[in-house]
């Protein structure tokens, strides 16, 4: 009997839940004894030059240990200079300028560009007492005009990098041609769609603590990825073996811990430089101001098709808010331009995009990064050309799918999408929902005069994940001679569950029992190479990993049983049910793991491994919402959601339902209640959770998930990721439903989040018209 596709309870979860996690506040490490507390001392305005920085009173405070700035940096690597632009370059095409003349200083040096961005370090004996040195730097600003957002920025009147000449720092290199792929067109409807900018918002923040010993600097940090932020680190001047990056437990990251953050570098330089061992843990304050945000996109989309519902052509023309400082280039619009024509089969599909810079938080991944956002425009489209042809949401994706005997399928926009099956997605989505009742009860409802309407949203998704299957992952699995077994993984868990997944993937090949396997992440000195958790790559590259590893092991403890048996290799077989290495066909004889790795080299059996894929997975699938809107409010009530997902074999259902619940969760927020926001001077108006939407349980229904099961052949597996899948069907099946609940009286869009505010003011204008 396989262990794979069984409800293993998760392994990590009575520690987490009953002891607790070891976080990076939690730390009790003897080598932190002793540590300073730093503060920063973050930007208060928006667009200013620094004209000087008074850390004379914050120096005579009590409890100051050190105050520093970038004055104090001497000890630190030049950072290279910035390329010469010349005075007529237009901005450059496809993947980014990161650096050079956009380059992120660590500290602001001259000019700060957002609310929040560093211009001093404060070490402190406690928290408290930083917070009130902090306040005692004084830093002289003389303010720029704010570029508050991407129309500001595309006027380029001020400039945040003034050497650049422009704001824009990266274009697509597709252009967008004249209106000639719409000819023969019965159907166009054109229209700006609003991704609007999100936070990140982990239960844990950014933290990390320093400690510089013996010419070595050990740095424990919440991240999503030791062995990169062990990379980015050596920024502070040493070579990566003299750097030891290990990740605690991490309370979630959603693509904003891929690495570090220039706080985290800065943490770890003022270790070495005042030789104290140092701590940060970030407010939740400093963390809606400073931490990575996610989306921020404005898309200009024209689609077209005939009456009876073929789409013919699409169009997807990005703008990016890179926010202050370009993190990723023009990485997140280039896969929204990737996935633009999603689940399908469009003749004509065009899209180009631009990043532009502005005075707001420096923009990276989030939850999907770049897929939703194209997810988000192409279903709320569809549903804009359905409408407006006449014809059901349901009928129009059904005739316009890639279809199953299509695969492998290559998009207009170049996507070579493994495996799927989008009509059937559809179809179970829609008979689980009892799709036809819902109609009937929506329109007796609007019949009735109800001032409860409800709304059916509909979202059919595909997205990519394990982008950079190619850079692959690590994983070493040892058995001792103990019987146990030890996982080292190059991925990187922050509530996934990857203790549980890799233990199962060893059970299954070895026979040894889960409580018997150990899997270690994240600590750069036990696992110097490794690429980690992001992009949803850790089942399918490190999992299939894992799973090589083992299959190594077997081979090997397979030869060592031979000679301990004196028999053939072709003779000795491993049971999994009992754990127990066997000559074939004679019950009474067995070897157990600890004999057999007793008699190893060192009494260690051991496997490293490096698994890589040829391409990336498309995990697919098909949501529906189902929303009450309050007419004479606006407000939203989220009744059910219903989805259908296929990422391919299921390791663990109770694994993957975690990712879909909390997927779901975060898709369906920024649909109604997220939203960071900046007033015209650039001044965050979202900077405590006072003001910022979080969704709770409290406002989500149980959610309806049914499995469908489409392998991929890209690994061994056959599996492909759900991290991201659930946030990308989500938004687009919620947005759709609120809009469907008042599509009859008028209203053809609303931009998220759909407050209550939002959507009573779309139906009165619709309704006044
Ligand atoms: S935010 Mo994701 O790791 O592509």
């Amino acid at each position: 009997m396989s262990i794979l596709g069984t409800r293993v309870i998760r392994t990590e979860d009575p520690r987490l839940l009953t002891s607790g996690g070891v976080y990076v506040d939690d730390l009790r490490e003897p080598e932190l004894a002793g540590a300073v507390r730093a503060t920063f001392v973050r930007s208060t305005v928006a667009h200013a030059l620094i004209t000087g920085i008074d850390t004379s009173a914050a120096l005579a405070a009590p409890g100051v240990v050190a105050v520093l700035t970038v004055a104090d940096m001497t000890d630190l690597p030049a950072p290279p200079p910035p390329e010469p632009v010349p005075d007529d370059a237009p901005p450059p095409e496809g993947p980014a300028p990161l650096g050079g003349v956009w380059q992120e200083p660590l500290f602001a040096v001259d000019r700060v560009r957002f609310v929040g961005e560093p211009v001093a370090l404060v070490l402190t004996d406690s928290n408290y007492a930083g917070e009130d040195v902090a306040e005692l730097v004084s830093v002289d600003y003389e303010p720029l005009p704010a570029v508050p957002s991407i129309a500001a920025a595309l006027r380029d009147e001020s400039l945040l990098f003034p050497d650049a000449g422009t704001n824009v720092v990266v274009r697509g290199a597709r252009p967008i041609g004249d209106d000639s792929i719409f000819d023969g067109c019965e159907v166009i409807v054109e229209g700006d769609v609003v991704n609007q900018r999100v936070a990140c918002l982990p239960m844990e923040g950014r933290a990390t603590a320093a400690v510089w010993k013996d010419g070595k600097l050990t740095v424990w940090t919440s991240t999503q990825n030791a062995q990169l932020s062990r990379l980015i680190l050596t920024a502070i001047g040493l070579p990566p073996d003299a750097i030891r990056v290990v990740a605690p437990d991490v309370g979630g990251g959603f693509g904003a811990k891929i690495g570090v953050d220039r706080e985290q570098i800065i943490i770890a330089w003022a270790a070495k430089h005042t030789g104290r061992p140092v701590r940060w843990v970030e407010t939740r304050n400093e963390n809606l101001m400073a931490m990575t945000q996610g989306r921020a996109q404005e898309h200009h989309i024209k689609i077209g098709g005939d009456r009876e519902g073929h789409i013919k052509a699409y169009r997807l023309d990005v703008v990016q808010d890179s926010g202050a400082y370009s993190r990723m280039g023009g990485f997140l619009p280039m896969l929204t331009n990737l996935m633009a024509p999603g689940v399908y089969d469009i003749p004509k599909v065009e899209a180009n995009y631009k990043a532009v810079v502005t005075n707001g938080t420096p923009i990276a991944a989030y939850r999907g990064a770049g897929r939703p956002e194209a997810a988000a425009t192409i279903e709320r489209v569809v549903d804009w050309y359905a409408a407006e042809a006449g014809l059901d949401p349901v009928a129009v994706r059904k005739l316009n799918f890639i279809k199953k005997e299509q695969f492998p399928f290559v998009t207009k926009t170049g996507a070579p999408y493994d495996t799927g099956d989008y009509e059937a997605a559809l179809d179970k989505v829609l008979a689980a929902a009892d799709y036809e009742v819902l109609r009937g009860e929506q329109k007796r409802r609007r019949d009735a005069g109800e001032t409860r309407l409800l709304g059916i949203g509909l979202a059919s998704y595909v997205e990519i994940t394990a982008a950079d299957a190619g850079a692959g992952e690590t994983a070493k699995v040892e058995v001792h001679d103990d019987g146990t077994a030890t996982v080292y993984t190059g991925s990187s868990a922050h509530g996934q569950g990857h203790h549980t997944a890799y233990a199962m993937l060893v059970t299954e090949e070895l026979g040894i029992p889960m409580d018997k396997i150990e899997v270690i992440h994240g600590d750069t000195d036990l696992i110097p190479d490794g690429v980690g958790t992001y992009a949803s790559r850790s089942l399918q590259l490190g999992g299939s990993a894992v799973q090589k590893a083992a299959i190594e092991v077997k081979e090997e403890a397979g030869k060592k049983a031979a000679e301990l048996f004196e028999a053939a290799e072709d003779d000795v077989e491993l049971d999994t049910e009992a754990g127990v290495w066997r000559i074939k066909g004679d019950p009474d004889k067995s070897l157990s793991w600890s004999q057999v790795a007793s008699a190893a080299e060192q009494g260690l059996i051991v496997a490293n491994v490096r698994f890589t894929a040829d391409r990336p997975t498309f995990p697919f699938g098909s949501q529906l919402s189902l929303v009450e809107v309050d007419v004479e409010t606006g407000k939203v009530t989220l009744l059910r959601h219903v989805t259908a997902d296929d990422a391919g074999p299921v390791l663990n259902p109770i694994l993957m339902e975690g990712q879909r619940h909390g997927g779901i969760a975060q898709g369906a927020a920024q649909a109604l209640v997220e939203e960071i926001l900046y007033d015209e001077d650039g001044n965050p108006l979202t900077a405590t959770l006072m003001d910022y939407g979080a969704i709770t349980a409290a406002e989500l229904p149980s959610f309806e998930l049914l499995t469908s099961e489409t392998p991929t052949p890209v690994n061994p597996l056959g599996v492909k990721g759900i991290g991201e899948a659930g946030t990308i069907g989500a938004t687009p099946a919620v947005h759709n439903a609120v809009i469907d609940a008042v599509s009859h009286l008028g209203v053809r869009h609303i931009d998220m989040p759909m407050t209550p505010e939002r959507v009573w003011t779309a139906i009165q204008k619709a309704s006044s018209k």
